[in-house]
């Protein structure tokens, strides 16, 4: 348990990384302990634990003779290693993971009867699983596309898993529309082109016939769907779920997660790079920040909508495709989530935990919105053939922590030796046991929320879900210039690579012209198609104008430039204490400098000194970096100068808005000008302008000055 109080709500954002002692509090690592395989100081042995003499000779007849069918290590050996992948999954299949622990900011009993979240001492543990949904499990990790962002809460009560994305609505309304659009957006099946991304025919083609994707789709076009970081990512349960007290009141509620470190992305030409020049770059950016202990760190809120409110908004909060803005209902946040640990495996732990919305606890509950209700049969029934059967809880990734005794037998790989005769209840002969556990106000067993439903049985949308557009111009009309510029360019650049004319037509006349008559101008101009003058519908507007919550620019974080990298320029005859100085200054700030060279060598600083780096600036190109800074000494910058790879690392800096910090020569050759985010010499001044700059995330006002750089 952690000696430290936790942080009261209202300090909640405020508050440092008050992390209990790892060994001490995560009950899942313990848990885990008896089945963690550490081969150190241990014979190699066979499946049957047989000792093995010869690792490196199948057994033959004679050194040069044919194998001989008896060598059963050879065959098992061979045989386990012809099976060792297993289905990926059919969406979501490239992800990451990291374990942490969540801890309530107090009790919010009158909200919830779930003890996870009544208890601010409680540590529980949880699993993240991070996501791209389109491409296979090697693509790459910037890709333009959705987010998943599924959290497993191993609580006493069970475990509660919150399998949202960083994106708060979806693209469909009705489960059994899930088929069509996954196979619309994944790689055409004639080809299977391309991979990783929305960028193709039958996406929008299937886009511009849904109207219902059409909020979703200005999400994936926005800047959300380019994160600089799985660190900076909101994620939201999407559905309207229930909570319930005690005493059995329930509120609907919609869960968000808000990241300590803003809400940041990349720009679409880094991401495109990134794709190539580093596949992994965001696993390996979370891999690293827990790594060098800068623990990321989610707050969980709620936005409360008490039932006799139900139909108190323009849209209906059953409907996946609308969200609740948060001006209209704010976040209340329940605690926070720190992520402390990476895997062991990757495998084991990524690869194998199975997430399903339907694992939830006494406390929450379902809505009625038909995606989330057929998300409720679909994890379960894939897990079966991805983890070879029903016994996937058995998992060590998926076991609860709470004891789960039930009468479920045998089945494919079967991990449990059930004592007892009876596997059936009720029974006299073994006691009874296990008996259930009548509901009651607390530790009781799972009680339903008792919903009164009177109604016809019938294939039919209700009419609250037919609004398409409000909220689709909302989120755009929400966005700052820079934001909107970044959303046309995306449509421009997607359904330029849409190759029948008419989808492209379909998209701007009867989905972005109903949306914004501008937005849809300038994409048919970046097209060459006529700018729509109307739109084809009658769109009736949202409550609000704007959202000033849906704009990035508005989640700035709260832990300054803390984890974010910085490249330092050196070269021979760099001077050692300007490099000192810098790199003293960025770290007081809890940011990662890294020395990068003209080559992997160490360099020789003025004084004689050797300066090892971390990498080239080839191995680690600018698009890696939030900021870059060029120490002083005459020599190292005549020869940055000269070099077309450090010319071309801070041009493509500058022109991804990044701050700078330069050398007057550098300035000159590079024929850049002085701005808020680039600075000269190493002075304090200098460097505090720079980290300013850097918790800015980017220079926007170079923007129109980048414009004409090359990189
Ligand atoms: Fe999923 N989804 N989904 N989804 N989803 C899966 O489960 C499905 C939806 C989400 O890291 C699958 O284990 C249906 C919405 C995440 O392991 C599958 C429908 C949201 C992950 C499945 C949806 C999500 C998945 C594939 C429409 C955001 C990755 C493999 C009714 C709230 C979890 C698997 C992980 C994964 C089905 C829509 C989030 C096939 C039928 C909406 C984050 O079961």
């Amino acid at each position: 348990m952690p000696s430290k109080k936790p942080d009261s709500p209202k300090q909640s954002q405020l508050a440092g990384t008050d992390t209990p002692d790892r060994a001490n509090t995560n009950a899942k690592i313990q848990s885990l302990e008896s089945v963690r395989s550490d081969a150190t100081g241990q014979a190699l042995r066979t499946n049957q634990g047989v000792r093995i003499a010869d690792n490196q000779n199948t057994l033959k007849a004679g050194d040069r003779g044919p194998s001989l069918l008896e060598d059963f290590i050879m065959r098992e050996k061979i045989t386990h290693f012809d099976h060792e992948r297993i289905p990926e999954r059919i969406v979501h299949a490239r992800g990451t993971g990291a374990h942490g622990y969540f801890q309530s900011y107090g009790n919010h009993a009158e909200l919830t009867k779930a003890g996870f979240l009544q208890d601010p001492e409680k540590i529980t543990p949880v699993f993240v699983r991070f996501s791209t949904v389109q491409g296979p499990r090697g693509s790459a990790d910037t890709v333009r596309d959705v987010r998943g962002f599924a959290v497993k809460f191993y609580t006493d009560e069970g475990n509660f898993d919150l399998v949202g994305n960083n994106m708060p609505v979806f693209f469909i309304q009705d489960a059994i529309k899930f088929p069509d659009f996954v196979h619309a957006v994944k790689p055409e099946p004639h080809n299977e082109i391309p991979t990783g991304a929305s960028a193709h025919d039958t996406f929008w083609d299937f886009v511009s016939l849904v109207p219902e994707s059409a909020h979703m789709v200005m999400w994936a076009m926005s800047d959300r769907a380019i994160p600089r970081s799985l660190r900076m990512m909101e994620g939201f349960g999407v559905h309207t779920f229930r909570l319930i007290n005690a005493q059995g009141v329930a509120s609907f509620v919609k869960f968000h997660w808000k990241p300590r470190q803003g809400v940041h992305s990349l720009l679409w030409d880094e991401a495109q790079k990134l794709a190539g020049k580093d596949t992994d770059f965001q696993r390996r950016d979370l891999w690293e920040a827990i790594e060098t202990g800068d623990y990321p760190e989610w707050e969980l809120g709620v936005q409360i909508v008490p039932e006799a409110d139900e139909h108190k908004f323009d849209f209906d909060l059953l409907d996946p495709t609308k969200i609740i803005p948060e001006e209209l209902v704010p976040v209340t946040p329940l605690g926070k989530m720190v992520l402390n640990r990476n895997p062991d495996n990757f495998f084991a732990e990524v690869e194998q935990v199975a997430f399903c919305p339907g694992h939830i606890v006494p406390g929450i509950d379902f809505s009625n919105d038909p995606l989330l209700q057929g998300r409720l049969f679909s994890y379960t029934d894939t897990q079966l053939s991805r983890l070879g059967g029903p016994n996937f809880h058995q998992i060590p990734i998926n076991r609860p922590v709470a004891p789960n005794h039930n009468n479920q037998r045998d089945a494919l790989h079967q991990h449990l030796v059930h004592k007892g005769r009876a596997s059936y209840e009720p029974n006299s002969i073994d006691g009874g046991w296990p008996k259930e556990t009548p509901p009651a106000a607390q530790d009781g067993g799972f009680e339903s929320y008792q919903e009164r439903i009177d109604a016809h049985k019938i294939r039919q949308r209700s009419e609250s879900f037919g609004d398409h557009f409000s909220q689709a111009r909302l989120f755009f009309q929400s966005m700052s210039p820079t934001e909107q510029q970044h959303i046309i360019k995306a449509y421009s650049f997607e359904l330029g690579k849409v190759e029948r004319e008419a989808i492209r037509v379909r998209e701007v006349n009867e989905i972005l012209a109903n949306i914004d008559l501008k937005l849809a101008a300038a994409v048919a101009t970046n097209l060459g198609l006529p700018a729509p003058t109307a739109g084809t519908v009658q769109v009736k507007g949202s409550q609000l104008q704007q959202s000033p919550a849906l704009s990035q620019m508005n989640h700035p974080g709260v832990v300054g430039i803390k984890g974010r990298k910085i490249a330092v320029l050196v070269a021979d005859g760099v001077e050692a204490a300007s490099v000192d100085k810098l790199v003293k200054a960025l770290e007081a700030h809890s940011a990662r400098p890294l020395l990068l060279g003209p080559t992997s060598a160490p360099v020789k600083a003025a004084d004689g000194t050797q300066l090892p780096v971390a990498a080239s600036m080839e191995g680690m190109p600018s698009i890696m970096f939030d900021g870059i800074v060029v120490p002083a000494g005459k020599a190292a910058t005549d020869a940055l100068a000269a070099s077309g790879l450090a010319k071309h690392f801070l041009l493509e800096g500058y022109k991804h808005l990044k701050a700078l910090v330069l050398t007057q020569e550098l300035l000159g050759t590079l024929g850049l000008k002085e701005d808020k985010g680039l600075l000269l010499g190493d002075d304090q001044q200098a460097v505090d302008a720079f980290v300013k700059a850097v918790e800015g995330h980017r220079v926007w006002e170079r923007e129109a000055a980048a414009e004409s750089v090359p990189a």
